[in-house]
């Protein structure tokens, strides 16, 4: 029998006592949003032929580049929604601060990860975190998102890929739900997701290796040493979207790492909308999340758009990856 993400998020409503339904209605926002960002990534490719001349299209509609209609798309439909006071989002600087009577909750966001990668059809992601808000009611305010990721109450992404799934975790275990573009639906396809507790791939943007610290590259000389007992060589696999990276890793078992550069010594992934979320989902699936040396989701954050060194992945290559991280301390 289907079960629908919308029946999903009923059924675990009931779950929670004296629930109003406004987290409930936060993750079917989600949902909806979702639908009609997939619906857009998947007619991208047709921008050309459908007769798009600068910024209007046939229709005589404003055309916007995706990443930009993602953000707008999520943004309204979540203001609409009435349950969350404050969006922190990629695309914005500031938080969108929003007044409400059930608006009870904060939102980070990105709204489309890996944009780049819009025009060469590679998958591509939202990635979301809610919070409980801190702040008094009425407008929300930025340390509503400022919060450690530990606070977190759900985390999720969908991945616009060969097929669209939205993933996530209420702390509950992690599940996802595939959509059947033939009835419009989220279908649950993932039940309860866990990672395998080690994997046979890594994936890091190894172009950069001169430019990363001596523990990261111990570490990546370590993973292509010959060792029959722990699957060594470990298999390269980079696609550059991190949430594409991140779902395989999930399903096959394996490390993703976006290290500290000399260049960039934060690394480039965003702590409250990239890593947070994924460490949560991780954590409920059994695998670990760090900067290298503490986990992720112990990070205060300070700022809306801050940087963090991110390894993460399945338990045992992410201790590994720490323990090389550990003797060979910050040094590059
Ligand atoms: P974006 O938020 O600007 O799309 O950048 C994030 C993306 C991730 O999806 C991906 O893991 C990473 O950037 C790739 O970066 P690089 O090209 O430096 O390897
Ligand atoms: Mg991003």
């Amino acid at each position: 029998m289907i079960i629908t993400l919308e029946q999903f998020i009923i059924e675990r409503q009931k779950e929670i006592p004296d629930s109003t339904g406004a987290f409930s209605q936060i993750l079917r926002d989600i949902g909806l949003a979702a639908k009609i960002v997939s619906r857009e990534v998947n007619k991208a490719g047709l921008v050309d032929i459908l007769g798009i001349t600068g910024t209007t299209n046939v229709q005589g509609e404003e055309v916007k580049k995706l990443d930009v209609y993602a953000n707008h798309t999520f943004i309204k439909v979540l203001k609409k929604g009435g349950s969350v006071c404050a969006i922190a989002s990629e695309e914005e600087e500031e938080i969108i601060s929003i007044n409400g009577p059930n608006a009870k909750y904060a939102i980070t966001l990105d709204p489309l990860d890996g944009s780049s990668n819009i025009d060469v059809n590679v998958s591509i992601g939202t990635i979301f975190s809610i919070y409980k808000r801190v702040s008094e009611m009425g407008p929300g305010t930025e340390e509503d998102c400022l919060q450690m990721g530990l606070k977190q109450v759900a985390a999720g992404y969908v991945i616009y890929g060969s097929s669209t799934m939205l993933v996530y975790t209420t702390g509950n275990g992690v599940n996802g739900f595939t959509l059947d573009p033939s009835i419009g639906e989220f279908c649950l396809s993932h039940a309860n997701m866990k990672i395998p507790k080690r994997g046979k791939v890594y994936s890091i943007n190894e172009g950069n290796i001169k430019e990363y610290s001596v523990g990261v590259q111990k570490y990546v000389d370590y993973l292509h040493d010959t060792d029959k007992t722990t699957s060594r060589p470990y298999s390269a696999r980079y696609i550059g979207s991190m949430v594409a990276d991140f779902h395989r890793n999930l399903l096959q078992g394996g490390i993703f790492i976006y290290p500290a550069s000399k260049k960039s010594p934060n690394g480039k992934l965003r702590l409250l909308y990239e890593a947070n979320p994924m460490a949560f989902i991780l954590e409920q699936a059994g695998g670990r999340a760090s900067n290298g040396f503490e986990p992720i989701l112990q990070i205060q954050p300070k700022e809306l758009h801050q940087r963090v060194p991110l390894f993460m992945g399945s338990e045992e290559d992410v201790l590994m990856a720490e323990k090389f991280m550990q003797e060979y301390g910050h040094g590059f």
